[in-house]
């Protein structure tokens, strides 16, 4: 896999040394094999070690993640490939949630943009070191060729006054893998967690799969809700793949400063929804990630 090598962009970065910039990073390329009939091809799993960071010693302060081409146009379900899932990982930091490796961020083929409130950013270490964990699908009946593109706001952490902010995985599945099983109908699955920081929560996205409804989180300690978001699915022609069957194509993140208030030892709840009409699915997920100002 030719992935740590990865192609990159940096057109911004050069010019300017201090204030946000923008850099686009491509992750790839990676071929996908063919669809037979309504087997997808798939990827499965793959782990890239050390893969390019948009800056070193900097905050980000915003990400958007895509599936594309090599010609830039962007690689969706329309034309075959999904964006099942892909998650950068640091093995140098813990996830206050689950231990193990801090997820820095995710996406799954919403390809949701987030940006957080002005003010705050995320940390990344000078020398730290990233991992991707990616997970890339097929409905076309050849195989194909693309990227994983991350466009990033970010600046410099010298002479920056930017806060910066913890990663907390809400995950219903739980620690030990996200996907879980729904049945027809609707269906609402829940996971705690008692939290082990305090801070402000300013931001927070979320991931469903194919018939997910929506995902919230709330303090139950409060009593007061932190994020709700409503999936959107099908929403343009791009989102609804080859045999007319439509993926989630939005998810709204929450941003504000704040969110809400935790403390340490509040419990926090999230809900994912789904309504299934016709059947059952397996293996769907149903996660928030959000992120915190200590204090
Ligand atoms: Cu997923």
């Amino acid at each position: 896999m030719p992935l740590a090598a990865s192609a990159a962009t940096a057109p911004d970065t050069t010019r300017q040394n201090r204030g946000p910039q923008v850099t686009t990073v491509r992750y790839g390329p990676v071929t996908i094999a063919a669809a037979s009939g309504h087997d997808h091809g798939e990827t499965g799993n793959r782990l890239s070690f050390n893969v390019q960071k948009p800056c070193d010693d900097c905050y980000i302060t915003g990400f958007k993640p895509n599936l594309v081409y090599e010609n830039g146009a962007n690689a969706n379900v329309n034309t075959g490939p999904m964006l099942h899932h892909v998650v950068m990982g640091n093995h140098w930091k813990n996830d206050v949630v689950c231990s193990g490796p801090q997820r820095i961020f995710a996406s799954g083929n919403e390809r949701v943009e987030s940006v957080l409130p002005s003010g705050y950013g995320i940390r990344v270490g000078r020398g730290e070191r990233w991992n991707m964990l990616y997970d890339l699908m097929n409905h076309a009946p050849e195989k194909k060729t693309v990227y994983i593109s991350v466009t990033y706001t970010h600046e410099p952490a010298a002479g920056s006054r930017l806060e910066p902010v913890t990663p907390i995985w809400m995950d219903a599945g739980g620690c030990l893998g996200s996907a879980y099983d729904v049945p027809q109908g609707v269906s609402e699955k829940t996971r705690r967690w008692r939290s082990s920081i305090s801070g402000t929560l300013v931001h927070m996205r979320g991931h469903l799969h194919h018939g997910g409804r929506s995902v919230r989180t709330e303090n139950l300690t409060t009593g007061k809700g932190l994020c709700t978001i409503v999936a959107e699915e099908g929403g343009s022609p791009e989102f609804i793949d080859l045999h007319g069957n439509t993926e989630i194509s939005d998810m709204p993140p929450c941003s504000g400063a704040p969110l809400g208030t935790i403390h340490r030892g509040d419990v926090l709840q999230i809900t994912s929804r789904y309504e299934s009409t016709g059947h059952a699915h397996g293996d769907v997920m149903g996660i928030m990630a959000g992120w915190v100002a200590q204090n």
